[in-house]
C-alpha cells in the first residue's frame, strides 16, 4: 500500500486552497475547498462521469463542458406504459399442480408449467423512461479553456462548472430545488454581454416529443411516453424551460431558442407527466409546469438557491463523518477512485458515505417516486432491467442507510409505494392464490404491477411485499410515531394475512413454508431454482409476523389475529445448519451443489442484515454457520452484492474484513468516474449499501442494544459520526481515537429505554424526550461523563 501523509483535516484543506483555512468544519468550508465535494480537471465524456443533481422529483446529470453543455434530464412519473393488470387467471389453476411437483421434488417440471402458466401477463413490467437532453451550444467560445475545474458540492447540493476562455472567466451553476420543484441553471461571467447560449431538446424516446419555442422566453418539449411490452402509451408529459436573462437579447429560430450577449442567464426547467397513481392518468402536466414556473420565476437565483441549500441542508447537515485525511484527499475524484485500493485514502470512504446520503436526499422526498435502480438519473428509454424496483434486494438496499443516517424523511415514498401495492397487490393475491392480504413478487414499476415476471427462476417470489413492510415496521422503530404505526398496521397486517392463507403445509418437515418460491435468484442445483420454504422467505415472513404482533400490542388492536399470527410464527421452518456448517439456504442441504457458488445473492443470510434473527452474541452457532456461507460465497461481486456482504461482515463483528470489501466497493471496478455505483451498469444500490455498510462499522442497532464501534476497522484508528440514529429515537454521536471509544453522546427523541454496549462494558440508558446523555469510555468502561 502506497502510504500517504496523515494530516488533521484543518492542515489538508490548507493544503489544497494554498491558503490558512483553519477553523473550517466540513459542513461550512469555503467554497472549492470542501471535503464534502466532487471535482474534476475535465468535463464528462461517458454518462458515468457526469455529475447528479436532483429535486426528489426530477433528476439532471450535468456534463461540464465549455463549448456544449449537456443536461441529461428525468422526471420520475415518466415511465412506459399506462395501468395494466398484469394478473393471469390461468394462474390459480396451475397453483395445486405445481405445489405437488415441488412436493415430489420435481422441480424441473414444476419450472415448466409454472413458465408456462403461472407468470403475469405480459412477462415483463413497464421501464424508466429518460425525457433526453437539454442541449445548451455557446457559440463564440471555441476557444481554448485554462483554469477548468467542475464540481459538485454535497453540502450545497450544486454542481459548478468554471473555467476561463480569452481572459473572461465563466461559471455555471446547476441547482435541483426540491422546494420549488424546479432544476435551475445559472451561467455567469466575470465580463458583461459575455453569455450567448442556443437552447435545444433531444429526446431518444421512440414516441418522439416534439419541441417548440413558445412565446418569447420559453422552450418546450412535450409529448407522449413510450408503448411496451403491448401495454399502450398513456402519458403525457411536458418538459418546459423559462429563460431569464439580464441584458441581451432572446431569439428564436427552427425551435431553438437563443440567447445573445446577456450579463447572466437562468434557465427554470419544470417537467410532468400526466400520472397521478398507478390507475389515473389524468394529470395536466401543462398546468403543473407553468404553476410551477409562474412560482419559481419571481424568486431571484439567491433566494431559490437560499431555500434550496435550507431545505437540503436541513437533512444532509444531520451527519458528519470524518474517518481520518490523507493527501490522497488533494487530488481529483476521478484520480482518487482509480488508484483507492493501493492508496490510503480514508477521506475518499467519508466522500463515499456522505454522497449516498446526498443521493438519497436528491432522488426521494415526500411527494416523489421511490428511488429506483438508478435512483432518479436515467439516460435510456429501456435501462437495464427497465431501470424498476427490484425488491427481492435493490429497493430495500436503497433505504438500508435512511433510518440509521437521519433521512427519515426520504423513506415516505416507499411507504406510499408499499400503500399502492397493497391495492394492487390485493387483487393478485385473490386471482392467483384465492389468498386475502395482498401479495408481491419480486419486481414492480409506476403502475404497481405486483405479478411474476421474467421466468419462473427469478419471478416465482412471493416475498417481495413482505420485505418492504420492514421498512414500514423500522420507519416505526426508529421514531416511534404511534400515529404514524396506525396509519401503516393495515398494510402490514394484509401482507401478513396474505401468508395466513399462502403458506402451506411442508409434507416432510410439517411446517409451513411458501411454495412455490425460490431462494432469490439462485439455481439450487435439482433441475430448477423453484421450491417450497426457501431461508429467505421464513426469515422475511417471520420478521413480519413479529411486527405485526408488536405493532397490534402497541395499537392495542387486533388481538385475535395477532393470536392466528403467533401461532403460525411458531410453525415456520427454523434456520438449519448444513453438513458443511454452512447456513442452509435451503430446506434441503443443498448447498454444496448449488449451480452459482459464488452467486451475488445471499439471500439465506437476511437474518444477519437487514434483519436481527441471526447475531454473533445472540446466536452465536447461526452467527458461524452464516460465516461459512458468506466465505463460499467470497467477497468479489457485483456492486450492491459487495455493499450487502459489507454489511454482513460489519454484522460479524469483523471490522477489517469490512474494510477490504468496501475497498472492492471503492475501486474502480464498483465505482464509476462520478462515485455511482458499478454493478455494472450503474446501479445505485451499492452507493446506499455502501453508506449502510459503513454505518453498521460504527453503530449497530440490533437485538434491542445499541453497538458501539461493534467493527471498527483498524484502517480508521481515529474518527467520528455524529448523527447517527438507533431504534428507540434517540440520536447517537460517535468518537473514537487510537482505535478506541472516546464518547458517545445519546440524545432522546422520545421517553426511551437503551441498552448500550461498547465491547464487554454495558450500560443502560432511561431517557426523557428531549435529554441528553454524553457517556465516555476509560479503560474500555461505560460511564456516564
Ligand atoms: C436482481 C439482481 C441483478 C440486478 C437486478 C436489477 O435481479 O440479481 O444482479 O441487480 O436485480
Amino acid at each position: 500500500m502506497r502510504m500517504t501523509r496523515r494530516t488533521t483535516l484543518g492542515t489538508t484543506l490548507a493544503l489544497a486552497a494554498g491558503a490558512a483555512t483553519s477553523g473550517l468544519t466540513q459542513a461550512r468550508a469555503a467554497d472549492g475547498v470542501s471535503p464534502l465535494r466532487l471535482w474534476y480537471r475535465q468535463p464528462a465524456k461517458e454518462w458515468v462521469e457526469a455529475l447528479p443533481v436532483g429535486s426528489g422529483r426530477m433528476g439532471a446529470m450535468v456534463f461540464g463542458g465549455v463549448t456544449a453543455e449537456r443536461l441529461q434530464l428525468n422526471e420520475d412519473t415518466l415511465w412506459a406504459g399506462g395501468p395494466y393488470d398484469p394478473a393471469n387467471p390461468e394462474a390459480l389453476k396451475a397453483l395445486p399442480e405445481i405445489r405437488a411437483l415441488i412436493d415430489a421434488g420435481d422441480y424441473a417440471k414444476a419450472t415448466e408449467i409454472a413458465d408456462a402458466r403461472f407468470m403475469a401477463t405480459p412477462k415483463r413490467q413497464m421501464a424508466y423512461q429518460t425525457i433526453g437532453d437539454l442541449k445548451l451550444a455557446f457559440p463564440g467560445l471555441d476557444g481554448q479553456a485554462t483554469d477548468y475545474v467542475r464540481d459538485l458540492d454535497l453540502d450545497g447540493a450544486i454542481a459548478t462548472t468554471r473555467f476561463k476562455v480569452g481572459g473572461t472567466g465563466y461559471t455555471r451553476q446547476v441547482i435541483g430545488s426540491y422546494p420549488d420543484r424546479v432544476i435551475v441553471v445559472r451561467l455567469t461571467a466575470d465580463k458583461g454581454r459575455a453569455i450567448s447560449v442556443d437552447l435545444a431538446f433531444e429526446s431518444p424516446l421512440k414516441s418522439k416529443p416534439a419541441s417548440r419555442v413558445e412565446g418569447r422566453d420559453t422552450l418546450v418539449l412535450a409529448g407522449a411516453n413510450d408503448t411496451q411490452q403491448g401495454v399502450a402509451a398513456r402519458l403525457t408529459f411536458e418538459c418546459r424551460v423559462q429563460v431569464l436573462n439580464k441584458g441581451g437579447a432572446l431569439s428564436a429560430k427552427d425551435g431553438v431558442l437563443s440567447v445573445a450577449d446577456a450579463d447572466e442567464v437562468l434557465l427554470l426547467i419544470a417537467a410532468a407527466t400526466s400520472y397521478r397513481r398507478f390507475d389515473d392518468v389524468g394529470g395536466d402536466p401543462v398546468e403543473i409546469n407553468r404553476a410551477v414556473l409562474a412560482k419559481a420565476s419571481t424568486r431571484p437565483w439567491r433566494m431559490l438557491l437560499a431555500r434550496h441549500q435550507t431545505d437540503h441542508r436541513d437533512l444532509f447537515r444531520r451527519v458528519s463523518v470524518d474517518f481520518g485525511t490523507t493527501t490522497a484527499a488533494l487530488k481529483p475524484t476521478d484520480e482518487r477512485i482509480k488508484v483507492s485500493q493501493t492508496t490510503d485514502d480514508p477521506a475518499l470512504a467519508a466522500l463515499y458515505y456522505q454522497y449516498g446520503r446526498y443521493l438519497l436526499i436528491a432522488c426521494s422526498r415526500p411527494g416523489a417516486q421511490p428511488a429506483n435502480l438508478q435512483g432518479v438519473w436515467n439516460d435510456s428509454p429501456s435501462p437495464p432491467w427497465g431501470g424498476k424496483y427490484t425488491i427481492n434486494i435493490n429497493t430495500e438496499m436503497n433505504y438500508w442507510p435512511a433510518e440509521p443516517t437521519g433521512l427519515a424523511e426520504c423513506v415516505k415514498p416507499l411507504i406510499e409505494m408499499v400503500r399502492d401495492l397493497s391495492v394492487t397487490g390485493a387483487h393478485m393475491a385473490k386471482v392467483m392464490y384465492n389468498a386475502r392480504g395482498w401479495v408481491t413478487h419480486h419486481n414492480t414499476d409506476l403502475w404497481r404491477a405486483s405479478g411474476p415476471i421474467d421466468g419462473a427462476k427469478y419471478g416465482v417470489w412471493p416475498t417481495g411485499g413482505a420485505w418492504l413492510c420492514k421498512h414500514l415496521w423500522d420507519h416505526y422503530d426508529y421514531n416511534r410515531d404511534r400515529a404514524y404505526l396506525a396509519d401503516v398496521y393495515p398494510l402490514m397486517r394484509g401482507s401478513a394475512l396474505f401468508f395466513l392463507d399462502a403458506l402451506v403445509v411442508d409434507p416432510k418437515s410439517g411446517k409451513l413454508v411458501t411454495n412455490p418460491s425460490i431462494s432469490p435468484e439462485n439455481a439450487h442445483g435439482h433441475g430448477s431454482s423453484l421450491v417450497a420454504g426457501p431461508t429467505m422467505d421464513q426469515a422475511i415472513i417471520r420478521d413480519l409476523f413479529t411486527s405485526c404482533i408488536k405493532a397490534a400490542a402497541i395499537l392495542g388492536t387486533d388481538a385475535a389475529f395477532s393470536a392466528q399470527v403467533t401461532a403460525a410464527r411458531e410453525r415456520l421452518a427454523p434456520y438449519k445448519i448444513g453438513k458443511d456448517g454452512q447456513l442452509q439456504e435451503w430446506q434441503e442441504d443443498w448447498d454444496a451443489g448449488a449451480v452459482d457458488m459464488q452467486h451475488r445473492h445471499v439471500s439465506h443470510l437476511y437474518g444477519v442484515f437487514p434483519s436481527d434473527q441471526i447475531a454473533i452474541d445472540t446466536t452465536p452457532a447461526l452467527a458461524d454457520a452464516a460465516k461459512v456461507s458468506l466465505n463460499t460465497r467470497g467477497d468479489i461481486s457485483t456492486g450492491w452484492a459487495i455493499a450487502w456482504r459489507l454489511n454482513l461482515w460489519s454484522r460479524l463483528g469483523d471490522g477489517d474484513r469490512a474494510h477490504r470489501i468496501l475497498s472492492l466497493l471503492l475501486g474502480p471496478e464498483r465505482t464509476y468516474p462520478n462515485m455511482f455505483d458499478a454493478h455494472p451498469p450503474f446501479q445505485i444500490d451499492g452507493n446506499f449499501g455502501g453508506t449502510s455498510g459503513m454505518t453498521e462499522m460504527v453503530l449497530q442497532s440490533r437485538n434491542d442494544q445499541i453497538l458501539l464501534l461493534p467493527a471498527l476497522p483498524s484502517a480508521w484508528p481515529t474518527g467520528r459520526l455524529t448523527g447517527l440514529r438507533a431504534r428507540g429515537a434517540v440520536g447517537v454521536d460517535v468518537v473514537w481515537a487510537r482505535g478506541k471509544l472516546e464518547t458517545a453522546v445519546f440524545t432522546a427523541a422520545a421517553d426511551s429505554r437503551h441498552h448500550v454496549r461498547y465491547g464487554a462494558s454495558t450500560i443502560d440508558l432511561d431517557m426523557k424526550k428531549g435529554q441528553r446523555v454524553r457517556l465516555s469510555a476509560r479503560d474500555g468502561v461505560l460511564r456516564k461523563a
